[in-house]
């Protein structure tokens, strides 16, 4: 009689954990078929298109199957002696305490494993970190907020900002669908253009607050910190567009300086080498903002007219200013203050292109010489004068800016 009572619900709970297991059946499948879906809804790490990020992916799903293999031990173990030796079925427990076999077993055993996993770790890390014998090296200047290319051996030298339909796009109150902007975010106006099959060496550092250079596809990714230079390299394998951003919060921008790395055969990065250092009168471009040779060095007098001025100079206002002063020139005070009525902009024009051409010391506006050729300098600085209401009428022309360089 207390036997029928007390083995009732024990053949319940059976019972109902076999139910239990048998619906689970289907999701339990669909586990198993978790690499697929990983695949789908990219989980899971992707393998690159450099030797490096090849081995980083190849180190990383070892390392997951073996995880995998330990937890099937182990978990295997435990369910089995919880169902084998459970009290109900009259198993009595061991008495003995300590065991100085299994301590050894189970110290040795978690030893090999470490150890087995750290030879292919430094393998790894070795050839992250062997920067020898570069085919060429590029400076990468992370600022706030955008990225400066240094080819050092070719001379070349240039600014990577965030394209001008998405800088549009994410402006606050912008009509513009982020959603119908190719690559919102991740497009620049000037990509890093590398020839595949050659190894990169890149030199880390920053002018003013720690970035951090990451292109997920070349593997690895690196702190951008001012006054020091890291080093990393890659070798793409594949041509194609690479994509990445800043990986370190740098700022009210951080998510505004992304990284695109164009790999091309070596033949076509070397037309394309051609182009950039050979040319001046493409400078003259509005749609070249950031270009290419070192701006000083190209003398470009041009007179413009009110028009041209003003349409390249919008351009370049977007790319070059409005992450502080806003696109619509009402800044954000005290912190960056308004153009529209600002007494620099509507006042002297010595005065204001001065302010553009070396910045100002010990503020985040930064000297743009350097970095803007006469042209766009005089461009911006004709758009600042007369958008907005600051209807002064004065027309800036390359020649005034170069006489102030
Ligand atoms: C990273 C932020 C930042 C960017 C980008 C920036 N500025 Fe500035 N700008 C400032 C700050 C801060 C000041 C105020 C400096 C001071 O304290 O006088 C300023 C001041 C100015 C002034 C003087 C305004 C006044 O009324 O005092 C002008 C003109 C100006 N900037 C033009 C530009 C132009 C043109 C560009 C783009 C080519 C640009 N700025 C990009 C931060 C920025
Ligand atoms: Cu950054």
């Amino acid at each position: 009689m207390t036997t029928g009572l007390t083995s009732a619900p024990k053949r319940t709970f059976v019972a109902r954990l076999a139910d239990w297991f048998r619906r689970s059946a289907g999701a339990l499948a669909l586990l198993c078929l978790s690499s697929v879906a990983a695949a789908e809804w990219g989980l899971n790490m992707t393998p690159g298109v450099t030797d490096v990020s090849v081995e980083v992916y190849k180190l990383h799903m070892l390392i997951f199957y073996i995880c995998v293999a330990i937890a099937v031990v182990v978990f295997g173990a435990m369910i089995y002696s919880i169902f084998q030796h459970r009290k109900s079925k009259g198993v009595t427990p061991a008495t003995f305490e300590g065991s100085t076999k299994v301590e050894i077993v189970w110290t040795s055993i978690p030893f090999i494993i470490l150890i087995a996993m750290a030879i292919p770790s430094a393998r790894a890390l070795i050839q992250i970190e062997d920067t020898r014998a570069p085919d060429m090296t590029v400076k990468v200047t992370g600022y706030q907020w955008m990225w400066q290319y240094e080819y050092l051996d070719e001379g070349l030298n240039f600014y990577s900002n965030l394209a001008i339909d998405s800088n549009l796009a994410r402006q606050l109150g912008s009509e513009i669908d982020p959603e119908s902007v190719e690559n919102y975010l991740l497009e620049v106006d000037k990509p890093l253009v590398v020839p595949v099959g050659k190894k990169v060496r890149i030199l880390l550092t920053s002018n003013d607050v720690i970035h951090a250079w990451w292109v997920p596809a070349l593997g690895g990714k690196k702190d951008a910190i001012p006054g020091f230079i890291n080093e990393m390299w890659f070798k793409v394998n594949t041509p194609g567009i690479y994509r990445g951003q800043c990986a370190e919060l740098c700022g009210k921008d951080h998510g505004f300086m992304p990284i695109v790395v164009t790999a091309m055969a070596d033949a076509d990065y070397q037309q394309w080498l051609d182009e950039q250092t050979g040319r001046t009168a493409d400078l003259a471009e509005p749609a070249d903002t950031g270009s290419a040779v070192t701006q000083t060095a190209v003398v470009d007098d041009r007179e413009r007219s009110m028009d041209e001025l003003m349409a390249a100079g919008e351009k370049s206002y977007i790319t070059h200013c409005s992450a502080c002063h806003m696109v619509n020139g009402a800044g954000m005070p005290p912190t960056f203050p308004a153009l529209a009525g600002s007494a620099v902009a509507t006042g002297d024009i010595a005065a204001h292109i001065d302010i553009i051409l070396n910045g100002k010391a010990g503020t985040t506006m930064m000297a743009f010489g350097a970095q803007l050729s006469d042209f766009e300098i005089a461009a911006v600085t004709t758009y600042e004068r007369n958008a907005w209401g600051n209807a002064t009428g004065d027309v800036v022309q390359a020649s005034d800016v170069r006489a102030q360089r």
